[in-house]
C-alpha cells in the first residue's frame, strides 16, 4: 500500500464518519400549546406587549418559516399527526382526548419514535401528552400501569402531564406510573360527580383563585376548577405554577444521561393552554396578563433548552424545531384577563381565525428550525407542516419508511435545513378538531375552505368564542388577501371547483405520500 491508498482509506473513514455524524443530529421538537402566529417577537409581537428574546434568537440564528403549519387547529389531532405522519381526519377518535381516553396510538402503528429508535436514537417525550393512555375499551389504569403509553409507541422515556392542564387529573406520569402516588390514597378519575358534597367550580365558585367562563366547573384543584372529576392521589398532585420548571428539569436530566447517543426529545410545553398559570416569578412580565406571562415563561424554557445544549457541548449537533399545536384563543374557558388585556396584540398576526378554525390563524403558526453551523440564518416562505417532521427526520437518519406508514408526511428536510432551491409542500390539508368535516386546503397562493356546517368557530381570537355563519365553499388568494376577507369562490368558480376536487381526491386516495 502506498501513500495514495492510505490517503484514500483515511478520506473514506473521514467522509463516512462525517456522514454518520451529520445524518444523525440530536433533535428537539419544542411544541408550544395554543400559540398563534403573532404571539412572538420575531413574528410581530410588540416589545411593549411582551418580549420573547430566546425564541427570537432561535429565529435570528436559524430559519424562520412564514408558512409553517400544524396540521390541525386543536391539540390531539396535531400531536397524533406529528407522531404518526398520518392526517388525523383519516382516523376516527383523534379529536380532543378526554381524561379517561385510551391510547389513541396503539402499539403497531408506526411512529416517528419507533423509526428514530431504529436509527439508534434515544427518544423521550416530556410535557403534555393528550393522546390517551391505556388499552382500547379500558383507558388509563391510574393506580396501576398506564399501558400502552409512549413507551409502547416509540419513546424510551416519558414524563407527562397526561391530558391537559384543564382536564383532570393534575398529576405527573413518569413512564407508566403516576409519580408519587400513595397506594393508601388511590386516584379516581371520572366524568360524574363522585358524591353530593364533592366541591366543584359551581358549588364553591367563591373559593376559586381563577374563575371559569365556560365549562371547567368540575373538580377543584389548586384553586382552579377543571374539566372532569377526581378524588385521591393528593401526594401526586402538582402545582400549575411549577409545570414549566419541571419540564426543563426533567429535560436537562434526560439530555445529560443520553447525550452519548443521538437523541430525540419531544418537549411538549403546556403553555399557553388554559388555565394559564405562570410561575410566581413570571407574573406581570408582560402587558397582556397571564396569557402574555406564560408566553414569557415558555420563552424562558426555550432559553433553558439552548443553555443546556451549549453547556453539554451539543449545540452544533442538535436540530431544534420550534412549533405550535394549534392557533391562538383568547377566552378558552377561564376569566384570566386574556381578552381584557389584549390591547393591540394580535395573537394570530395578520391571519383570520385561530384555535378550532380552518382559517389560516388556526394552523399557520410560529415555525423555526435552528442548528448552528448547519442551518444558515434566514427566512423561508416555503410551506412546511409539523406532520412532515416524521418522514423528514427519519429519512435524514437513514431509516427506510414502511410503505403503509407516515402516509401524509413528506420529506422536506432540505427545506427545514434551508438548502438553496429546496421546495416545500405543493399542497396542505388543514383540519379543525375533526368530526365536523371542515377542511382548509392550501395550494400555492390559493386557499380553499370547505365547511361542512354553516358555522365556523372563533373567527376573531380577540373576542369571546362564537360561531359565525360561513359559506360552504370559500376561496381566497393569500398573496393578495392574507386575512381571508375576499371570497373569490363566486368570481372564480373554476379554481374553487378544481381545488375542491383535488382536496377530495387526496382524501379519497387514503394517503398523500
Ligand atoms: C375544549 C375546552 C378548552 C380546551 C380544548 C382542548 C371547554 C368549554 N373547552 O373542549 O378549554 O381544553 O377543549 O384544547 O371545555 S387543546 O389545545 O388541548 O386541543
Ligand atoms: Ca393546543
Amino acid at each position: 500500500m502506498n501513500l495514495k491508498h492510505y490517503l484514500s482509506i483515511f478520506c473514506t473513514v473521514l467522509l463516512g464518519s462525517t456522514y454518520l455524524f451529520a445524518s444523525k443530529p440530536n433533535v428537539i421538537v419544542i411544541m408550544a400549546d395554543d400559540m398563534g402566529y403573532g404571539d412572538v417577537g420575531c413574528y410581530g409581537a410588540k416589545p411593549k406587549n411582551l418580549k420573547t428574546p430566546n425564541i427570537d434568537r432561535l429565529a435570528k440564528e436559524g430559519l424562520r418559516f412564514t408558512s409553517g403549519y400544524c396540521s390541525a387547529s386543536t391539540c390531539t389531532p396535531t400531536r397524533y399527526s406529528f407522531l404518526t405522519g398520518n392526517y388525523a381526519f383519516r382516523r376516527k377518535g383523534t379529536g380532543i382526548a378526554p381524561p379517561n381516553g385510551p391510547s389513541i396510538i396503539q402499539p403497531g402503528e408506526t411512529t416517528i419514535g419507533d423509526l428514530l429508535k431504529k436509527a439508534g436514537y434515544k427518544t423521550a417525550v416530556i410535557g403534555k401528552w393528550h393522546l390517551g393512555l391505556g388499552e382500547i375499551g379500558k383507558g388509563p389504569d391510574w393506580n396501576g400501569q398506564l399501558k400502552p403509553g409512549p413507551k409502547e409507541i416509540g419513546f424510551d422515556y416519558n414524563f407527562l402531564l397526561p391530558t391537559t392542564n384543564d382536564r383532570v387529573p393534575q398529576v405527573y406520569v413518569e413512564n407508566d406510573r403516576v409519580l408519587n402516588l400513595d397506594s393508601n390514597d388511590p386516584l379516581w378519575v371520572g366524568n360524574k360527580k363522585p358524591s353530593a358534597e364533592h366541591p366543584t367550580g359551581k358549588t364553591h365558585r367563591e373559593t376559586l383563585k381563577m374563575d371559569w367562563s365556560h365549562g371547567h366547573n368540575s373538580t377543584i384543584h389548586n384553586g382552579i376548577s377543571r374539566i372532569g372529576f377526581y378524588t385521591g392521589g393528593h401526594a401526586a398532585r402538582f402545582r400549575d405554577e411549577d409545570l414549566a420548571d419541571k419540564w426543563v428539569e426533567k429535560s436537562e436530566e434526560w439530555i445529560k444521561k443520553n447525550k452519548k447517543d443521538p437523541f430525540f426529545l419531544f418537549f411538549a410545553s403546556h403553555d399557553l393552554h388554559v388555565p394559564r398559570i405562570p410561575h410566581e416569578r413570571f407574573r406581570g412580565t408582560s402587558a397582556l396578563s397571564y396569557r402574555g406571562d406564560v408566553i414569557v415563561q415558555l420563552d424562558w424554557c426555550v432559553g433553558e433548552i439552548v443553555r443546556i445544549l451549549k453547556e453539554q457541548g451539543l449545540d452544533k449537533n442538535t436540530l431544534v424545531v420550534f412549533c405550535s399545536d394549534n392557533g391562538p384563543v383568547g377566552d378558552d374557558g377561564y376569566q384570566d384577563g386574556a381578552l381584557e388585556y389584549m390591547g393591540d396584540h394580535k395573537p394570530a398576526g395578520p391571519y383570520k381565525g385561530g384555535k378550532y378554525s380552518i382559517f389560516e390563524g388556526g394552523t399557520r403558526t410560529p415555525f423555526i428550525t435552528w442548528w448552528p453551523g448547519k442551518i444558515k440564518p434566514g427566512v423561508s416562505d416555503e410551506v412546511v407542516c409539523t406532520i412532515d417532521l416524521a418522514t423528514s427526520l427519519v429519512t435524514h437518519a437513514g431509516v427506510p419508511i414502511p410503505q403503509d406508514s407516515l402516509i401524509d408526511s413528506l420529506n422536506v428536510m432540505d427545506v427545514f435545513l434551508g438548502q438553496k432551491g429546496a421546495k416545500g409542500r405543493e399542497h396542505l390539508i388543514q383540519q379543525d378538531n375533526g368530526g365536523r368535516g371542515n377542511f382548509g386546503f392550501r395550494k400555492g397562493k390559493w386557499k380553499l375552505l370547505r365547511h361542512a356546517k354553516k358555522s365556523a368557530r372563533n373567527i376573531k381570537v380577540e373576542e369571546k368564542l362564537a360561531t359565525t355563519s360561513v359559506d360552504a365553499i370559500t376561496l381566497f388568494n393569500l398573496e393578495k388577501d392574507q386575512g381571508e376577507t375576499k371570497n373569490l369562490a363566486k368570481s372564480n368558480p373554476q379554481m374553487a371547483e378544481e381545488l375542491n376536487a383535488e382536496l377530495q381526491a387526496i382524501i379519497d386516495a387514503g394517503r398523500s405520500r
